[in-house]
């Protein structure tokens, strides 16, 4: 499952983010439990269900009156402040649970009511537009102290005569999320020496730099932007590539109203309905929630899931089925699985995503929506349907 960590320093509002991107309404929750761990959870990307273009909707526990809800992981991650790469509030250890998040959605306190360490301070005195860097730059040292570590392990494998620079080097980088297509893509950028005595900490840390780039991107969430002042969310806009404004504790709020009942309301909703009657309180409540929705177009929570995964990963959500007729799998359920495949990803690589003896079995793949077969190098697009055909079932 594609993996998206939560990271910014304390009280900036990572956990309440995580737990309402992981509350899953009991429409929604096929799992038998929402959070793995602590800190591990199951949220969903928002898309529009192929279901959408049939007679009915689909009886998927993912699909809310075709709106599709595709599962990835959520990690909330404590303890990063500055200095978390030397170890500074237990950040080592934090810092390393990033190994395995494909994308990383840097949680700000746009209000600027907490200072650098995550204390609270008075509302519009700190300048959030600082938290965009310390993440940045907490990773780079991090991933550079990893490259570091492990160059006298480089160094002493270039003695001999089988030596691999790339290799060695992709070797050191796996355990951090990196391919050995991302090392050399890397590399490429990079006028560097095949040996490894040659390398100065500077060359080290601008290879970190690259490769955090390239395998852990960031989109900023400007959360309070119920409380901020408008300026801030301004300078974070102009500050870094990718940034929404959030309100993660409204999207809690409205996750509990709805699961109560009291309002209908689907994740990534830009605007809710009081179905049950609220008392003042609630109400008064949820009206101020709205104030924020209706400013920015929804809670900014779905819309953060949602850029980090469509846009920024350029993924596609592609759904294999075994009748491509019906959309349904050997059980009879419409549309029972959702994929998050690269752009311009193939049948095979669908056929692999599902499982690797599909994969080494594939035969051919039918595009279920044109009711014609496709090739093997045919690229995907969003919301396609697919019958693989392979010598395993
Ligand atoms: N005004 C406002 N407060 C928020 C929002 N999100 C979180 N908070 C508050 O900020 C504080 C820290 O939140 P928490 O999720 O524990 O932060 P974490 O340390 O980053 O996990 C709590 O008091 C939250 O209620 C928000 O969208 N708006
Ligand atoms: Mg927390």
């Amino acid at each position: 499952m594609l993996s998206v960590a939560l990271a910014g320093k304390p009280n900036a509002g990572k956990s309440t983010f995580y737990k309402a991107a992981t509350m899953a309404d009991v429409d929604v929750a096929n799992y038998p439990f929402t959070t793995i761990d602590a800190n591990r959870g199951v949220s969903h990307v928002r898309t529009r269900c192929p279901c959408l273009d049939r007679e009915t909707r689909c009886d998927s526990d993912d699909c809310r009156d075709g709106t599709r809800y595709v599962p990835v992981e959520l990690l909330d991650v404590a303890g990063l402040v500055p200095g978390a790469h030397e170890g500074k509030g237990l950040g080592n250890q934090f810092l390393d649970s990033l190994s395995n998040a494909d994308v990383i959605l840097n949680v700000v306190d746009a209000s600027g009511g907490t200072d650098a360490e995550g204390d609270p301070v008075e509302v519009g005195s700190y300048d959030p537009v600082q938290d965009v860097a310390f993440i940045e730059t907490e990773m780079d040292l991090w991933l550079a102290s990893i490259v570091a570590d492990n160059w006298e392990a480089v160094e002493r494998r270039s003695r001999s005569p089988e030596f691999d620079f790339e290799a060695a080097l992709t070797d050191v980088l796996t355990g951090v999320g990196a391919t050995e297509h991302d090392v050399m893509a890397v590399l490429r950028e990079l006028d560097y020496s095949t040996d490894p005595k040659a390398w100065t900490d500077a060359d080290r840390e601008e290879l970190a730099r690259l490769i955090r780039e390239r395998t852990k991107p960031i989109v900023v969430v400007a959360n309070k932007a119920d409380v901020a002042p408008a300026d801030n969310v301004e300078r974070l806009r102009e500050a870094a590539d990718r940034v929404v404004p959030a309100t993660a504790e409204g999207e809690l709020a409205l996750r509990r109203a709805a699961e109560v009942g009291a309002v209908d309301y689907d994740p990534g909703d830009e605007a809710f309905e009081i179905a049950g009657d609220p008392s003042d309180a609630q109400r008064e409540g949820l009206e101020r929630v709205r104030d924020v929705m209706d400013e920015f177009g929804g809670t900014g929570v779905q819309p953060a899931l949602d850029e980090a995964v469509y846009d920024l990963l350029d993924r596609i959500t592609v759904y294999p089925v075994q009748d491509e007729t019906h959309w349904t799998d050997g059980r009879g359920t419409v549309l029972p699985d959702a994929f998050l495949l690269p752009a311009a990803a193939t049948p095979l690589d669908l056929a692999y995503a599902v499982h690797s003896d599909i994969g080494d079995g594939y035969l051919h793949a039918v595009d279920a929506r044109a009711g014609r077969r496709i090739g093997e190098d045919h690229e995907l697009e969003e919301g396609d349907v697919v019958k693989v055909v392979s010598t395993a079932t």
